[in-house]
C-alpha cells in the first residue's frame, strides 16, 4: 500500500504527477488554508504532509497524527513547524530555498519603488476621477536613487535585494544581522543606528520568537519622519497595530506590506492608511518560481520515497 500524502493546497497538478507512482494523495485542492482542526483531521492516516508554510505543525498536531513520518514545504520560510518537535519525533523535513530569491527580492524592490513614489495611493485617486489637472507637488515622492537602504537580515533574499539596490539604484546598503555576513562587514549597524540612518528600512528577516515584533513603537519612533518600511519578510516581524499608528501620525511616511499578522486577515487600521501599499503574499510570484518551489517540494518527496536524502532539508 502507498503511504498517503496530504497535499494542504491547490498546486500545480502536473508537477504532482510523479508522486501519484509513490504516494496515495490527498488533495485539499483550495487557496484557503485548513484550519488547525481540519489540518489535523485530514492528516489522519497520512506519512507525508506537502505543505505551503501556513500550516502549523506543532507538538500538538505531532502527538495527534502519529503516522506523520516526512514534510516537505514549498516554501523557504518554516517558521509554521516546530523544527525541534518534529525531529523528536523524527520526521524528515524540507523547504525551498534558493528558487524564490530572485523574484521575492525584485519584489521587495517593487514595493520599495511603489511606496516611496506613492503609486498605491495616486492610482486610486486617478480611477476615482479625482485628477482634475497636473500638479507641481502632486504625490510628491520620495527618492530612492542614491538613497539609504537600511536591510534588517541579511541572508539569501537579503543579499540579492542589497546587489540589485547598490548596483541599479546606486543606493547605500546599511544591515542588521545576527551574524557577520562576509563581504557585507562594513555595512553592518546596530539595529537602533540602522533605523535611525536609513531612508528605506526592508525587513528580510525569518520570523522566530526572536524576530517577534521587532519593529514595534519604540524602533518606529527611532526612524527618520521621512523614512519607509517594507516587510517582505513575515507578518509577525512587525507589530502592526504600532505601525498603523506611526503611519498616521505620521511618524514614518509610507510602508509597504506583502506579509500580516494574521494574514490573510489584516490589521483594519493599516487598510484605512493611504501611505501604505499592501499586497497578499506576492513576492515569489512568478509562475516559474512559484513552478521550481513546488517542483522543489516534489524532488524531496521522490528522493525520500528511493529511501534517499532528499536535495533541500530544513538545516539543522
Ligand atoms: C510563499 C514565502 O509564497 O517561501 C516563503 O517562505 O513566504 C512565500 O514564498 C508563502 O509562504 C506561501 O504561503
Amino acid at each position: 500500500m502507498k503511504p498517503h500524502l496530504l497535499v494542504a493546497r491547490r498546486l500545480f497538478p502536473d508537477l504532482l504527477e510523479p508522486l501519484v507512482a509513490h504516494y496515495a494523495l490527498r488533495l485539499h485542492d483550495h487557496d484557503e488554508a485548513l484550519s488547525p482542526a481540519a489540518l489535523q483531521a485530514q492528516m489522519q492516516g497520512c506519512w507525508g504532509l506537502l505543505g505551503s508554510g501556513s500550516e502549523r505543525v506543532d507538538a500538538a498536531l505531532l502527538a495527534a497524527c502519529p503516522d506523520l513520518r516526512a514534510i516537505a514545504l514549498i516554501t523557504v520560510g518554516y517558521n509554521n513547524l516546530d523544527v525541534a518537535a518534529c525531529r523528536q519525533h523524527g520526521l524528515l523535513l524540507s523547504h525551498a530555498p534558493g528558487v524564490l530569491t530572485e523574484a521575492t527580492a525584485e519584489f521587495g524592490l517593487t514595493l520599495l519603488l511603489a511606496t516611496a513614489r506613492r503609486v498605491g495611493e495616486s492610482e486610486r485617486f486617478l480611477r476615482a476621477g479625482q485628477w482634475r489637472g497636473w500638479g507641481i507637488d502632486q504625490f510628491a515622492g520620495l527618492p530612492v536613487m542614491g538613497r539609504t537602504l537600511g536591510i534588517v537580515g541579511l541572508g539569501r533574499i537579503g543579499q540579492e535585494v542589497a546587489r540589485t539596490a547598490q548596483q541599479g539604484l546606486r543606493m547605500q546598503v546599511l544591515h542588521h544581522s545576527r551574524r557577520p555576513v562576509a563581504g557585507w562587514e562594513s555595512g553592518w549597524r546596530s539595529l537602533p543606528d540602522l533605523l535611525a540612518q536609513s531612508d528605506h528600512v526592508m525587513l528580510c528577516v525569518p520570523y522566530s520568537p526572536d524576530t517577534h515584533h521587532l519593529i514595534g513603537a519604540a524602533q518606529l519612533a527611532q526612524m527618520k519622519p521621512s523614512a519607509t518600511l517594507i516587510n517582505l519578510a513575515r507578518g509577525g516581524v512587525v507589530d502592526d497595530r504600532a505601525l498603523a499608528q506611526a503611519l498616521i501620525r505620521g511618524q514614518i511616511a509610507a510602508a509597504g506590506l506583502d506579509v500580516f499578522e494574521g494574514e490573510p486577515t489584516v490589521c483594519t487600521d493599516l487598510l484605512a492608511c493611504d501611505n501604505a501599499v499592501l499586497t497578499p503574499h506576492i513576492a515569489s510570484s512568478t509562475l516559474p518560481t512559484r513552478r521550481a518551489m513546488v517542483q522543489c517540494a516534489v524532488d524531496n518527496l521522490l528522493a525520500w520515497a528511493r529511501g534517499e536524502p532528499g536535495p533541500t532539508p530544513i538545516p539543522q
